[in-house]
């Protein structure tokens, strides 16, 4: 009998790409593409070659060139489907490219021109009605171009006011046309602009209580964003996943400090993308596990097909790592003695009233003793590199 591999991906492990990721040509802002052009039909064979991929998500002009005609976009549609149905793939969800035509050069919802922020709105809703047809269920907004190169060309509190103007009409069209979309907000710090509005995802989860419907609206944090801003990404996620925002999420990898590499998930950071993990698997994260990734430049389609098996792979044995940190005595054990509880305080300061404020006053707190406290950071960390390195 065969060896069942633990690390196989199956549909229900619910691991997304992008026609965008796995169908991206290699190219990069010094040279062109070193892989032919596939059409949407045929990238979603080859994420059936892959096998155990649950979905695949689309830009607008992913799936339909935006100067393609009517018969042009039915006939894409058409063979799309036909794919989505030999592969047996979902889509869960659709996202508008507001960023690589030339007319949101200058950005789309906060562009300084009222005629292309209502073409951007114009042309999301449409969009939203595309993903609709394939059955998503989650809208990303990422505001690539949403930003400035020089503070001169905008007024950076009007962009926040023109960008909540457009979320919560799109938020309006999505419960009039009973769509039923969640909206994820997609933060990045810059690239392709200088600086880009709503840098990181804290910068949307504090923008969501103030829109129409912050109910619908949540966010869509990407690995490499956070990290390329030297940022500890997994912060983030567990402010979304505490605040109940945590709608949709981007895997990827990326050296600290560097351009938006995208690489394959945990082929960088393994610890970064370990805590990641458990933090997702503890908290019992149930949405999609989107790969917002690419193959390398030199990689041709077969390996771009073991790139999306070692996307999922990884994701796998970081998984199986994670049990094995919650099965380790030894590290359970020392995160049981740093773990200090003291009932009588906490109930003290879990709610405050008069009498507990007098109390907590009077109380005896020895700030001497406390700081001695041993705390054996060193041994446990050393425990969780020895677990990754494969010798616990
Ligand atoms: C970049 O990380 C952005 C675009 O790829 C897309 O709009 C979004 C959805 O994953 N991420
Ligand atoms: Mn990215
Ligand atoms: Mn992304």
């Amino acid at each position: 009998m065969a060896k069942i591999d633990p690390f196989t991906p199956t549909a229900a492990d619910k691991f997304t790409f992008g026609l965008w990721t796995v169908g991206k040509t290699g190219s990069d802002p010094f040279g062109g593409d070193v892989r032919e052009q596939l059409t949407p039909a045929q990238i979603v064979d080859l994420l059936g070659k892959a096998g155990g991929v649950h979905g695949v998500n689309f830009h607008d002009n992913d799936l339909i060139p935006i100067d393609a005609s009517d018969t042009e976009a039915a006939q894409i549609k058409k063979d799309f489907r036909a794919a989505l149905r030999r592969n047996k793939l979902k889509v869960p969800m659709a996202t508008t490219n507001l960023f690589s035509d030339p007319v949101f050069k200058d950005g789309a919802f906060t562009n300084n021109d009222a005629e292309i922020r209502a073409y951007a709105i114009q042309k999301t809703m449409k969009a939203m009605t595309l993903g609709k047809e394939f059955g998503a269920s989650t809208y990303v907004f990422w505001g690539g171009r949403e930003g400035t190169e020089s503070d001169a060309t905008k007024d950076s509190v009007l962009a926040v006011k023109r960008f909540r103007e457009a979320i919560d009409f799109l938020c309006e069209y999505s419960i009039s046309e009973k769509m039923g979309y969640k909206f994820a907000f997609e933060a990045k710090p810059n690239e392709p602009r200088g600086d880009m509005y709503f840098s990181v995802t804290g910068s949307y989860l504090a923008l969501i209580p103030s829109l129409k419907h912050p109910d619908m609206c949540g966010v869509n944090p990407e690995f490499a964003h956070e990290t390329m801003a030297g940022l500890n990404f997994t912060h983030h996620v567990a402010q979304a996943l505490e605040m109940g925002k945590l709608f949709h999420i981007d895997l990827n990898d990326q050296v600290p400090g560097r351009y938006d590499q995208d690489f394959r998930f945990a082929s960088v950071n393994y610890k970064a993308n370990f805590f990641l993990v458990k933090l997702l698997t503890d908290y019992k994260y149930k949405g999609m596990k989107h790969f917002d990734s690419h193959a390398y430049r030199q990689s041709d389609y077969g390996d771009v097909i073991e790139f999306a098996k070692g996307s999922m792979r990884n994701f796998k044995i970081l998984e199986h790592k994670v049990a094995q940190f919650n099965a380790d005595k030894k590290i359970q054990a020392l995160l049981k003695d740093i773990d200090r509880t003291n009932a009588k305080l906490s109930k003290l300061t879990r709610k405050f009233t008069k009498t507990n404020a007098k109390a907590l006053l009077a109380a005896d707190l020895d700030r001497v003793k406390l700081a001695a406290k041993p705390m054996p950071y060193e041994e446990l960390d050393q425990l969780v590199g020895e677990l990754l390195m494969g010798v616990r």
